[in-house]
């Protein structure tokens, strides 16, 4: 026999919410590390979130306030499990105290798409009669696709992705917006009817990529983490997340982005609109891939300068006053 005695390795207990969802995307990082770490052992632990419970709250108002994130965040921190997995755009751009980013996994095609009722399958948004109902609880959608087609109306919806189809399909909406990337990872691509180009829509900070979050200094965790990392993507979700904690307030708000990676230099590319989507401040900027941060930092300073501020404290005061998007929207008619 050997005299060699090797340490017992802890199971890696992997947190996740309960939706279909975030169960797909999690049993896939699971299979990712098991293929990386066939000698480890990871065990996925399910947990609902505030976020989960509390559907009547628009989410304009609980946005960027980590109610989707904050009872996995707990159980990290108690030593109750290890790494949790979120759709990055859903995990806030400031983590508490004690927990980090771990890694970024490759990103999915990032875009909004189009679904619509069956009655629509011959339209795009630019063709569906005037006055239809699209239904979308985005902000960030909701004020570009004003700008681009004022014909169209907006509704409030909410709920999982089944629970939105199955509301555009029974007829309550012309069309609803959602992103590719969900539609993909469930299987049903097929009702992806047009998908929006960036020309018309920026897509919101992090769309289509996983964020992985583990406690700070687990170099164990941080080790496994890194063979789920893709640095492309990390870099441009680097320079995203960098931009909207620079002009975020704590609630989600109209602010899209768009990045490209061409060899070693970054574009970023960021918008910020007022809800009736008359007002739209964009701009660009370029630089090395590596200094991804500062490139998010000076586009926020740019849009700044070019009045970005004003519009988002106006939207503040109105989510605020209003309790939600559903009366801002009224507010808007
Ligand atoms: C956040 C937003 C939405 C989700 C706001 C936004 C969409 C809400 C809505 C921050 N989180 O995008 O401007 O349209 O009513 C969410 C989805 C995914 C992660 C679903 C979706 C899947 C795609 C991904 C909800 N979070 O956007 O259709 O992993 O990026």
């Amino acid at each position: 026999m050997s005299s060699t005695v090797s340490a017992p390795t802890r199971t890696i207990r992997i947190a996740s919410r309960k939706s279909q969802l975030a169960l797909v995307q999690t049993y896939w990082v699971q299979e990712q590390l098991q293929k990386h770490f066939p000698d480890r052992t990871f065990e996925v632990h399910t947990m609902s979130t505030q976020g989960d419970k509390i559907l009547d709250v628009p989410l304009a108002k609980i946005g960027d306030k980590g109610l989707f994130t904050k009872e996995l965040e707990v159980g990290m921190l108690n030593q109750d499990t290890d790494l949790a997995v979120h759709s990055l755009k859903d995990l806030p751009t400031r983590l508490p105290e004690g927990l980090v980013l771990g890694c970024i996994t490759e990103r999915e095609n990032p875009a909004d798409a189009l679904v619509v009722h069956e009655r629509h399958k011959d339209k795009q948004l630019a063709t569906l009669p005037a006055g239809a109902v699209v239904g979308t609880s985005s902000l960030r959608r909701l004020a570009q696709l004003r700008h681009n087609f004022p014909h169209l109306t907006f509704k409030d919806i909410r709920g999982n992705l089944n629970t939105r189809l199955a509301k555009l399909d029974e007829g309550e909406y012309d069309a609803i917006i959602l992103a590719v990337a969900g539609l993909h990872r469930l299987g049903m691509s097929d009702r992806i009817h047009q998908i929006i180009a960036p020309e018309v829509s920026l897509h919101a900070v992090g769309q289509g990529a996983l964020g992985i979050e583990c406690r700070e200094g687990d170099t164990e965790i941080l080790e496994l983490l890194k063979a789920l990392e893709h640095q492309p993507t990390a870099q441009r979700c680097y320079a995203e997340r960098a931009f909207l904690r620079q002009l975020e307030g704590g609630c989600q708000v109209p602010i899209g982005v768009n990045t490209q990676i061409e060899g070693d230099r970054l574009t970023l590319t960021g918008l910020v609109a007022s809800l009736d989507g008359q007002r739209v401040i964009k701009d660009t900027v370029t630089g090395a891939a590596t200094e991804a941060e500062h490139l998010g930092i000076e586009l926020a300073k740019n849009l700044r300068e070019q009045g970005a501020q004003e519009i988002l404290e106006e939207i503040f005061a109105q989510i605020n006053r209003a309790g939600g998007l559903k009366e801002v929207l009224k507010g808007q008619d």
